[in-house]
């Protein structure tokens, strides 16, 4: 029998309404303890998902708000057990005194995600489902929104089931041909699981590469503003963000640390960062900064290059293009209000065919254009994204990524000549990650891991 567990399902604060859950074998019995309907009627014989005024009374049947109670039981509920909900006025005293009435009165505090746990554990959703709910919470994205409902929807789930079944098939396959394969074409039947693994393979592998987009779509793009000292860097993040985020100085080498800003446009999450100038530095915070500097350059989706117009080009100028040309980035001439010392043209003439922008992150001259080019240079990524299902977390994704390699390597093994019934390793394997996607035959530890993540009352 489960424990009967207690916790505030809304934020902790002052609000309009604040609800507390319960869910397990006590839960009715414990919330007749603290609830005195205004009708007069037992608790217990109000019928499910029926909003039943009460009173809230302490010990000593004094009472100390009023509010509404609703039963769930199971297995017509969030976790398959009986769970019932008070809503209440939201204040963190009412909120607290309630959920100690339900523990004196015989519930217990719920551990973080215990209610999403109880519900993946009784099979109301799978694993990956139960992820759906912490991301949905989470994601700053709207298109990152709609994918992540496909899986709490189950979507991605059923994929993975039909995957599954092809591979429990083509290993029915291997054992038809192990055991027939003197009276059968045998090299047919080598082909045909070929085809069939290649099948199986290549929506595993299409899958993978669509998640990794999702996961940047969630994340939020990499925008790294880097440039020589002085040019002008946190000047121009505080321009885009629109308030006065990085420190600005007339001193070459204000900024020491990456200062990341996360900003929407267009609905769209970007992680935008301002670094340390690039330069020659004997100075040893410094030299750390440049160094944090050159490691978000390798990971950036977008790179905006800075040069101060009113200094003429130096030789770190060029070695800072040189170091990003192979990334997506464009070429901006900062302080467009001062006398110039460097043409746009210059720029073109060194750099052919490179987007350059002219601004004033002084002035805010510019700016929209510069933002109208970095979501032109982004659209790609989005474009090609089409918000269907995906491996929402790096722990799904990257148990895709491990089925995909396997089913590869049986595929390449098949094709060299190795005897069919020596691949059934690699399917097997590819089976095992595909079911722990949905949470089957998966490690209690990664199973208390995840929910851990979850916050008290989800
Ligand atoms: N006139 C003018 N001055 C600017 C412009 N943008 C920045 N500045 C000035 O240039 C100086 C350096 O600006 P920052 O934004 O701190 O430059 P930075 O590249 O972040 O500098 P470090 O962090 O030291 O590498 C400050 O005095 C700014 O006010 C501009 O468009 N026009
Ligand atoms: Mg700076």
């Amino acid at each position: 029998m489960s424990e009967t567990i207690v916790a505030a399902s809304t934020p902790l604060g002052v609000g309009a309404i604040g609800i507390i859950k319960l869910s397990g074998k006590g839960s009715i019995e414990v919330v007749s303890k603290v609830c005195r309907l205004r009708s007069g009627k037992e608790i217990k014989k109000l019928p499910n998902f029926k909003l039943a005024l009460c009173d809230i009374i302490d010990n000593n049947g004094k009472a100390l708000d009023e509010g509404l109670v609703v039963l769930m039981r199971e297995p017509f509920s969030y976790t398959r057990e009986d769970v019932v909900e008070i809503q209440v006025h939201s204040s963190p005293l009412i909120i607290q005194k309630i959920i100690q009435l339900c523990i004196n009165n015989g519930a217990r505090l719920a551990e973080p995600g215990e209610f999403t746990k109880r519900a993946f554990l009784n099979g109301r959703l799978s694993l990956n489902q139960a992820e759906s709910i912490a991301e949905i919470v989470k994601t700053q994205s709207e298109k990152a929104l709609y994918s992540i409902y496909q899986n709490l929807r189950g979507i991605f789930g059923e994929k993975i089931s039909e995957w599954q079944k092809s591979l429990v098939f083509i290993q029915a396959s291997i054992q038809v041909e192990c055991d027939f394969s003197d009276r059968m074409g045998a090299s047919n039947i080598q082909n045909t699981i070929i085809n069939e693994i290649n099948d199986v393979w290549q929506n595993i592998k299409q899958q993978y590469d669509r998640s990794k987009k999702f996961q940047n779509l969630k994340d939020g793009l990499l925008v790294v503003i880097c440039g020589k000292p002085n040019v002008g860097k946190s000047s121009v993040l505080n321009s885009i963000i629109g308030k006065d985020r990085a420190i600005v100085t007339p001193i070459p080498g204000t900024t020491r640390d990456a200062i990341e800003e996360l900003f929407l446009i267009e609905g769209f999450p970007f992680r935008f960062v301002d670094t340390a100038g690039i330069h020659e530095s004997k100075n040893f915070i410094e030299k750390i900064g440049i160094e944090k500097t050159k490691k978000y350059l390798e990971e950036a989706h977008l790179v905006i290059v800075i040069f101060d117009r009113s200094q003429n080009l130096q030789n770190e100028d060029y070695k800072i293009v040189d170091l990003v040309r192979k990334k997506p980035h464009i070429l901006v001439l900062n302080k467009s209000d001062l006398t110039s010392k460097i043409e746009k043209k210059e720029i073109n003439q060194l750099y052919p065919g490179e987007q350059v922008i002219e601004i004033s992150a002084l002035s805010g001259e510019g700016i929209d254009r510069l933002m109208d080019t970095i979501i032109e240079k982004v659209k790609i990524i989005k474009e090609n994204y089409d918000e269907d299902y995906v491996a929402i977390n790096l722990r799904q994704q990257n148990e895709l990524l491990k089925a995909s390699t396997f089913l590869e390597q049986a595929k390449k093994s098949l094709e060299e000549g190795v005897p069919v019934d020596l691949i059934s390793i690699d399917i097997d394997e590819a089976l095992r990650c595909l079911k722990r996607i949905n949470g089957e035959d998966i490690d209690e530890k990664i199973i208390e891991s995840i929910f851990n993540k979850f916050c008290i009352g989800k």
